[in-house]
């Protein structure tokens, strides 16, 4: 290279930001629903089956639906989300419960 005749005088320069776009998958709240009908230990039992929560975290939980209708029980990639749901839709069925639960991705 010659000294003195870089291309770039910098008389104009383009500057052209690239983000470090480290992309991650997106994620998944798994939800349960509350339904009139469904046992709150058969909830309990869910919670502690398939969401890997203690008795007293899943009691806790089962109570928060209780009340307000809903809760998040987990957050996982779609995969695995959906795994749950359909595991937890299964075993309500089979039991005949009306426990719902669904699945919608984190904002
Ligand atoms: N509401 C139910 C009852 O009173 C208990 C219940 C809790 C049902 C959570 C569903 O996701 C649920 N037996």
């Amino acid at each position: 290279m010659m000294a003195g005749r870089n291309e770039d005088d910098g008389d104009s320069s383009v500057i052209t930001e690239t983000k470090p776009k480290t992309k991650r998958p997106p994620l998944y709240k798994v939800m349960l629903l509350n339904d009139d009908y469904t046992p709150m230990e058969f909830v309990v039992l869910v919670l502690e089956r398939f969401f890997g929560l203690n008795h007293a975290q899943a009691f806790e939980i089962m109570l928060t639906v209780h009340k307000k209708g809903l809760a998040v029980v987990g957050v996982f990639s779609h995969e695995i989300a959906e795994t749950k749901v359909a595991q937890v839709m299964d075993f309500a069925r089979r039991h005949q419960h009306p426990l719902q639960c669904t699945m919608e991705k984190e904002d």
